[in-house]
């Protein structure tokens, strides 16, 4: 299927083909680290699903909530006939909100490192909106954003939800806000931001009862297993997920519960007892906070949504 699909950068391979140069790269250094994008294989996938109904993370029911609350409201800030570029093809579940509620939007151009997952996401949809023209694009939206115009030139529209900007450090967040600004050709962005709250309540999130959280975070040693052929052994790695007030951020890591080597590759990796591998960051933002990093890249920060908790956030934001 991926070679049927357009390419978001000619030439490049998919990253889903990279997870063993990440793998071999971020293990060989210190602190070890493996990047939160090769969470999402099929598995992974499932998890983050199962994830997202667990009673401790408030997260996407809320930012879900919100689409719907509001979405009349979004529908005309977004103005009819619009290109949807969604960065990152997630739930569909909100993308059918948001494109429910356009009115007449003239594309859908979802970004996926997954080719399969994009083929699906084109198949569910394409029934159900048969006007739409619907674009997927494998590649990766934190490289260059070559997106081809259509012909007769629609409005851009950026959707990026589910708080997938925390997870980069602010920096490179802002960094990534400026490409997509540009890539959306004068068009605005419509955002999901996850607020600073009560820490224990962010902990609660990521360190979930059933323990969710902590196989979606092993998963990645699970797929290096599948996919690679490693010897790590899940029972010998903790999951811990820390909230950092200073930073304003979870930290996920893998912890070693005691010295052991992991072969990879033919390349042994040595752990010792208590060896930190990072996993991911999940940075929070205030309202405020997020609206002057989306100024400082460009845009013209709008209407924003919160909930009474003010739990979550949905930032419009507009190119200037
Ligand atoms: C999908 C990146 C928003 O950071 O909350 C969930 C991923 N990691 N539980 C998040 C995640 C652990 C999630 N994002």
């Amino acid at each position: 299927m991926d070679t049927q699909l357009a390419r978001l950068h000619r030439g490049a391979p998919p990253q889903e083909d990279s997870f063993a140069d990440n793998l071999l790269e971020g293990l060989a250094k210190a602190p070890k680290e493996i990047a939160c994008k090769y969470f999402y294989d099929e598995a992974g996938s499932r998890l983050f699903d199962a994830i997202c109904d667990l009673p401790e993370y408030y997260q996407t029911r809320t930012e879900t909530a919100l689409l719907a609350r509001h979405a009349g409201e979004i529908a005309a800030l977004i103005e009819p006939g619009a290109e949807i570029v969604e960065f990152g093809a997630g739930s569909l579940r909100k993308a059918r909100i948001l494109l429910d509620a356009l009115d007449n939007p003239r594309a859908y151009t979802p970004l996926d490192i997954s080719g399969d997952y994009l083929a699906g996401v084109v198949q569910s949809l394409a029934a159900e909106y048969p006007t739409l023209t619907l674009r997927p694009m494998v590649g990766d939206f934190t490289g260059p954003l070559d997106i081809p115009t259509l012909p007769d030139n629609p409005r851009r529209a950026g959707f990026f939800p589910g708080s997938t900007i925390g997870n980069f450090r602010p920096d490179t967040a802002l960094c990534l806000l400026r490409r997509m600004r540009s890539g959306l050709n004068g068009g605005g962005l419509l955002i999901g931001v996850d607020l600073v709250k009560d820490p224990s309540r962010l902990h609660a999130a990521y360190n979930d009862a059933a323990g969710v959280t902590a196989s979606f975070n092993k998963n990645l040693l699970a797929r290096a297993n599948r996919e690679l052929g490693a010897d790590f052994d899940l029972g010998a790695f903790a999951h811990y997920a820390p909230y950092n007030a200073g930073a304003q951020r979870i930290e996920m890591y893998l912890v070693s519960l005691r010295r052991q080597r992991v072969s990879l590759r033919g390349q042994l990796f040595e752990f010792a007892q208590g060896e930190p591998v990072h996993t991911e960051d999940s940075h929070k933002y205030t309202i405020e906070s997020f609206r002057e990093m989306a100024a400082r890249a460009g845009f013209n920060p709008r209407a924003v949504w919160t909930d009474e908790e003010r739990l979550f956030s949905v930032h419009w934001l507009e190119s200037r």
